[in-house]
Order: structure tokens, then sequence, then C-alpha cells
């Protein structure tokens, strides 16, 4: 039986959630959207079909056409919707970050230890992005030794007026922090955040220069430029002791024409990770129908949470910050 889908957020990513779940993905059919802003949630349901708005997210939760609940509301909001959700006992994909804090995030793990089930599978698509599968594949395989270092590139078009420093760790960063723990298969031990010169056409100190230090002594450093100008544009670089392996960007044309090559670049991360964003709505259905959980988990999510908490910390004291190190219940 298709497993009945609600929505909660029909902004940037709940609409395009929608358009996906409605076209995308089998298994699975939009029931409902909802949003604060009716307007909004009508305009998001009439573009992928939905056939209902509910203008109260915890009614949506309750709704019973609706099985399955994505969250893709500010991210303030994350951690309650996810504990109404787990209560309920309704499967979740909730985007990133679980929430903006780990006090926050660890609340939505103390619910699913209390349901004693796993409900919530984490919007950090990266891990489903082609590129990304086969880095941590090969990686995986030693075929080039060891990795020993990792350079990350992340830059937006330009940053929402609400943005500052700690969103962009929060918010943004939290990708590289989770892409880090899956390539590597390693933890965070410690953050340290640097402010390059300040770009005269952003509205907080941008852009910023994050380093983590893994469990297994790797670096990694991430330059968080989110007011670029020119485009949207996340790539890297693992550094392995024969050799190198580059991911992203998303492969599109490239011209060549009156001396010059040209490739597109994306305005923002949609159409940059369509496929993983695809392959991961689908994999979330799938593992509610198999039972076997997929992508990251609240605990990666709340892990996260810990690492940027440390970030945003460096940002205050500008030194490195240990990240504190968390006892892994066995539920995950
Ligand atoms: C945004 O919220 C996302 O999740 C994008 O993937 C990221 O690249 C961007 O920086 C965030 O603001």
């Amino acid at each position: 039986m298709s497993i009945g889908v609600g929505i909660i957020g029909a902004g940037i990513m709940g609409a395009d959630h929608a358009r996906i779940i409605a076209g995308q993905v089998a298994g699975a059919h939009l029931v409902a959207v909802c949003d604060a802003d009716m307007g909004r949630a009508e305009a998001a349901a009439r573009e992928s079909g939905a056939r209902r708005v509910i203008a109260d997210p915890m009614a949506l939760i309750a709704d019973p056409e609706i099985g399955a609940v994505l969250i893709a509301s500010p991210d303030a909001t994350h951690a309650d919707y996810a504990i109404a959700c787990i209560k309920a006992a309704k499967p979740v994909l909730c985007e990133k970050p679980l929430a903006p804090t780990a006090a926050e995030g660890l609340r939505v793990i103390e619910a699913e230890l209390t349901a004693g089930r796993r409900f919530v599978q984490l919007g950090f698509m990266r891990r489903f992005d082609p590129g990304y599968t086969e880095t941590r594949a090969l990686i995986d395989s030693r075929r080039f030794g060891a990795a020993l270092a990792v350079h990350c590139v992340h830059r937006n078009l330009s940053a929402p007026p609400h943005f500052n420093e700690a969103a962009a760790i929060v918010n943004s960063c939290v990708h590289e922090v989770d892409i880090s723990r899956f390539l590597l298969s390693a933890e965070l031990v410690s953050v340290q955040v640097f402010r390059a010169r300040r770009s005269s056409l952003a509205h907080f100190h941008d852009p910023l220069l994050a380093v983590f230090e893994t469990s297994d002594g790797q670096l990694v450093d991430v330059e968080l430029f989110l007011n670029a100008q020119y485009g949207y544009e996340v790539r890297g670089e693992v550094v392995c002791e024969t050799g190198t392996i580059a991911f992203g960007p998303a492969l599109s044309t490239e011209i060549r024409h009156a001396g010059v090559t040209a490739t597109g670049i994306a305005a923002d991360w949609r159409p940059r990770f369509a496929a993983a964003y695809r392959i991961q709505n689908q994999a979330w259905i799938d593992s509610i129908r198999s039972g076997k959980p997929a992508g990251a988990s609240a605990w990666d999510g709340f892990i996260a949470t810990t690492v940027t908490d440390a970030g945003v910390k460096s940002l205050g004291s500008g030194a490195s910050e240990r990240i504190t190190r968390e006892k892994k219940p066995s539920l995950y």
C-alpha cells in the first residue's frame, strides 16, 4: 500500500520535497502540505498536486491519512515536530539540522529511546549523492592508502538576510560536519573557525574557514563563503597516501566556444543535489516499507549539533574547541 506523506513547511525545501514526493518517488503519495503562511502552502499544494492544505502542523502529524511526515520548517522547530511524530509513532524525514543546539537535539534522542525505536531519518542528503558515495567507497577500498586530509568548498550565491556567522556554522557547515564523519568513518574531536578577510558584499563576517580534527588524526578544512555572488558550488578533495579523490560538482554540459570553456553553475543546492534528494527520499520510503533504517539517523543529527555547538563557541573564543565525546546508545 502506498504511504501517505504530509509535509510541514512549504518554503524553498518543503516545496521541492513536495514535488519530489509527488512526482519522483515510488510507493508514496503526497497527502497534504502545511505552512504558517497558508498562501505558500496552497501554492506548494497546487504545484505538486497535494490534495489538502493543513494549517496546524500537529493536526497534520495526527491525521490518519498521513503515515509519514517530512519536516522542512525553520530549524528551530525541527525538534518539537520530530518529537511529536515519534510520540505519534510516525516515521519522519527531518531536514537538517536536527536542531540549532545539542541540548535541543538531545530531546529527540531521548524521545526515540523512550519509544524504543528509531523513527527519524535526517536529511543529510549528500550521503546519497553519487559523487560522495563513490568517494566513500574509494576511501574504504584503501586503493590510494589511508585518507589523510580533506579540503571542502561550500559557497552559496548569497545568504538570506536572517543569516549570521553562527547560522553559517549551524545551518550550512553542518553538511561538512556530517560528510566528514560519513566519508572518513571517524568522529570529529575538535573544531576551530577562522575569519578570512571580510567580503564587502556580505552582511556578516563572510567567508569563514573551519578546521576539524578527526579521531584518526585527519584534518578537514572547510571554506564557507555564503555570499560568493557567482552561484552555488559545493566540492572537495580527499588527500590519500598515494592519490587524491575529488568530488562534485554534479556534471552538466561543458561548452567550448570562441576560445572559452564553460560549464553551468547552479544558483542553489536544489539542482546541484537533485539526484541526492530524489535518492534520499526514495530510500526513506523504502526504509519505512522494509523496516531497515537508511541514511543519517537522529544520532548522526545530534552528533552534528555537538560539533556545530563547538564551532559557534570557537567563533567567540577564537580557539580550537574540543568536542564532547558522546556515548552511542545501542538503539543506534
Ligand atoms: C541550506 O540550508 C542547505 O542546506 C544547503 O544544502 C547549503 O548548501 C546551504 O548553505 C544552506 O544554507
